[in-house]
This record gives structure tokens, C-alpha cells and sequence, in this order.
């Protein structure tokens, strides 16, 4: 039977319009039935015009684009080895596996400091000078917190405004969220992709709060401390557990009336150094002086870097460095591996709340607790589970 519309509103709206009943239908528009319809653009409704389409790489793209050094593709590469789907990971570390041979070759500097340091006003007179200099720089940021304060990485990149439009400089802000360890192999991972796309100075920021500055130490071949001069109460405040890390300390911000001030916190830092053990065997640590707005001391700073190459390398104490950081990075890794494999795992997390019921409420005690559930967890169970992770795509047998 044939249809009629031939009211203007639904059956439900009741004839008399009363204050209770909130509700109207509008009219049409002539010649348009999908209000949906009306708001996509009318040369993609005729066909003239096809929507974009994101090509989908392969992993040849990847390679060949990165060892070219284009930018984008760079980029892109960086993109999936932070992405968290299983399909990516297993497709950027068939990318990474490829690129590994043509890595290695950079030089590895961590930057660290409290927050208003001038660790990015220092980056950007220190990457320039570099990049006037022949040399091609990648700038990396390493900050766990950085989901939460995202305005730091806008400011850095406003910051870092020459450098970032430099052919020669390749800045990337921190993989937001996830644990330090994921931010970490993330950014590791990233800092290889860069040394295969030709970069030969790699710089990690990171802020000198939490542990974030033992990760890029443990990633990098010099680690420099960015100070701010201050009486003797503020060096208390410096943690000498950081002063540990550092090859060098400089004191910034050494300009104007504060010149005099940072000549007597470099020689207090100087002091300071004498009771603490040096972070490199070999290469004593040394306090220095800059001002990175009127990019005065950057010079004198990178002979010390360079002067650091030479003597590790001859001393062979370089390769012994970055051989424990790679093992370091494997046994951390499964450290995390494990741990999640543990604690995703459906049979463990089951249990687990009447376990955690048992220890609160004494019956049994945490030794016990994690006997048992040490036993619980099944091996093979887990083994089958992590193939999703690093062969999603292979067959489960
Ligand atoms: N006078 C003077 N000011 C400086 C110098 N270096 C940086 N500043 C200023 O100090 C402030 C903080 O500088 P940033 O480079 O953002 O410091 P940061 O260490 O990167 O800070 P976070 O990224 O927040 O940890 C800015 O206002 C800079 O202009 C310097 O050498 N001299
Ligand atoms: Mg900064």
C-alpha cells in the first residue's frame, strides 16, 4: 500500500501544542532527504572529486624513505613505532630490524635540568651552531608526564623556533602517556630511526624531576646537567644523585647582572664535584658556564663533548658504555614483558582479588600469595598470548 506523507509531524506529537511538549518537527529542505547528505561537499557528492586517502606504506617505503632522509617519512616511521596496535609494533619492528645496520654512527647527548633551566633556549642556540657547522641535528624530548602538561611540548616547539624550520634539524616531542619504560623504548627506537635517516648529533631533553634522567642517561653517551646559579641553600637543593649522572654541569643564564653570580655557583658546583665519583670512568666531570640566550660558552661546551668522544673512545670505555646499554635495554625490557604478561594475564587476574583478600586479612602471607600465583601462571598460556603482540599477523597453532 502506497504511503502518504501527508502531515508535518509524527503521530506522537499530540494535536494541541501544550507548554509540556518541548518538541517540533521542521520542515525539509527541497531536493535534500539526508540532512547528512547536505553537509558533505558537493564535488565529492558528484564523484568529481575522490576523498584523500592516507597511502598505506610498505615496509620498502619505510626503508628506502628513511635512508633517503626524507623528513616525512621519518616521521611517519616514528609514528608507527609509537603506535600501541599490535599490527603496527610487529610492522615497525620488521622497519627497524632493517634499519638497524645503519645506525650507531650519532653522537648521543642527554640535556637535563630543572624546568625554566633554558634547556630548550640552550638546544636551539647549541642546534644551530651545530647545524652552521655541517653537522644534521635530531632533537628528542623525553617527558613520562607529558600526556598530562601538554603545553610544554607547544612551547618547545615555539622555543625551538629556528631550529625547527632548519633543513638539518629534526625535532620530535615526547610519545605521550604510557609508562616511563614504553615512553623509553619508544624514544630509543626513535633515536635509531634518526641515526638511519643520517642524523649524526642526537639530543634528548628530558626534565629533572622522577626518573626520567636516569632513562636518557642510560640511552645516551654524554649527559649534561643544566644548572641556574644560586646560593648555597639552592645547591642543596640539587640531588647529588643527578650530579652522579652528569659528564658536565653548566651553569646558564650566565649574562647580565648575573655574571658574577654564575662565576661563584660554577666554582661552588667545581667544588661540589670533588667529593662526587665521576659518571664515565676516565673523564672527570667539570663545571661550566653559558648563557644560551647570548649563545656565549656553546663553543667552549661542545669541545668538552667532543673532547669526551676522543678520550672514551680511545680509552674503549664508548663501546663498553653503549654495549651495557643495549643489554641494560634487553633485560629492562623483559623485566616489563614479564610483568605485563604476569598481570594481563586472565587466570592470574581472576585469582587475584581473593588472593589480595587472603594476605589483607592474614590467612596467608605475601610469600605464599606469590607462590601460588607464580605456579598459576602458565607459561605455554602466556607464550600463545604474546604471539598477538609481535606476530599478529602469523597463524596461532
Ligand atoms: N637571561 C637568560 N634567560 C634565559 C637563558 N636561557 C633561557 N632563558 C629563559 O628562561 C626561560 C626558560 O627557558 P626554557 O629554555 O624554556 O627552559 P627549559 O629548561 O627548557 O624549561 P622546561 O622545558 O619547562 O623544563 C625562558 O624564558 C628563556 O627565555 C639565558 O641564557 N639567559
Ligand atoms: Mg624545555
Amino acid at each position: 500500500m502506497e504511503q502518504k506523507y501527508t502531515t508535518s509531524k509524527p503521530s506522537w506529537v499530540p494535536e494541541e501544542k501544550n507548554d509540556k511538549f518541548a518538541c517540533s518537527v521542521m520542515g525539509g529542505i527541497e531536493g535534500i532527504k539526508d540532512t547528512t547528505v547536505g553537509n558533505i561537499n558537493p564535488a565529492l557528492q558528484s564523484g568529481k572529486m575522490k576523498p584523500k586517502k592516507r597511502l598505506v606504506m610498505s615496509e620498502d617505503d619505510y626503508v628506502d624513505g628513511v635512508l633517503k632522509g626524507d623528513r616525512m617519512t621519518l616521521s611517519r616511521a616514528i609514528t608507527l613505532i609509537e603506535s600501541n596496535s599490535p599490527r603496527h609494533f610487529a610492522k615497525a619492528q620488521r622497519v627497524l630490524q632493517r634499519l638497524l645496520p645503519h645506525t650507531g654512527h650519532a653522537l648521543r647527548i642527554g640535556i637535563t635540568g630543572v624546568p625554566g633551566a633554558g634547556k630548550s633556549t640552550m638546544i636551539e642556540a647549541f642546534g644551530n651552531m651545530l647545524c652552521d657547522a655541517g653537522h644534521k641535528v635530531a632533537v628528542l624530548t623525553v617527558d613520562p608526564t607529558s600526556s598530562v602538561t601538554k603545553g610544554s611540548i607547544l612551547g618547545d616547539k615555539t622555543r625551538m623556533g629556528t631550529l625547527s624550520r632548519r633543513r638539518e634539524a629534526f625535532i620530535r616531542p615526547s610519545p605521550a602517556g604510557g609508562t616511563l619504560g614504553g615512553v623509553a623504548r619508544k624514544s630509543r627506537e626513535t633515536m635509531l630511526m634518526c641515526e638511519a635517516a643520517g642524523y649524526d648529533v642526537i639530543i634528548i631533553e628530558t626534565v629533572g624531576v622522577g626518573q626520567s634522567e636516569t632513562t636518557v642517561r642510560s640511552m645516551v653517551d654524554f649527559f649534561l646537567l643544566v644548572v641556574l646559579t644560586g646560593a648555597g641553600d639552592e645547591l642543596q637543593g640539587i640531588k647529588k644523585g643527578i650530579m652522579e649522572l652528569a659528564d658536565a654541569i653548566v651553569v646558564n643564564k650566565a649574562d647580565g647582572d648575573n655574571l658574577v653570580k654564575a662565576k661563584v655557583s660554577r666554582g661552588q658546583y667545581e667544588r661540589m664535584l670533588e667529593y662526587i665519583r665521576p659518571a664515565t670512568p676516565g673523564w672527570p666531570t667539570h663545571a661550566y658556564m653559558c648563557s644560551a640566550m647570548e649563545k656565549t660558552g656553546l663553543k667552549e661546551l661542545w669541545e668538552v663533548i667532543k673532547g669526551f668522544r676522543e678520550n672514551t673512545q680511545k680509552s674503549g670505555v664508548w663501546n663498553k658504555r653503549r654495549d651495557s646499554q643495549l643489554l641494560d635495554w634487553m633485560h629492562s625490557m623483559i623485566d616489563e614483558h614479564l610483568h605485563n604478561l604476569f598481570f594481563e594475564d586472565p587466570v592470574i587476574t581472576g585469582r587475584m582479588p581473593e588472593v589480595r583478600g587472603a594476605v589483607l586479612d592474614g590467612t596467608i602471607s605475601p610469600t605464599q600469595a606469590v607462590a601460588e600465583l607464580v605456579k598459576l601462571f602458565d607459561v605455554e598460556r602466556a607464550a600463545h598470548r604474546q604471539v598477538d603482540i609481535f606476530h599478529p599477523e602469523q597463524e596461532k597453532g
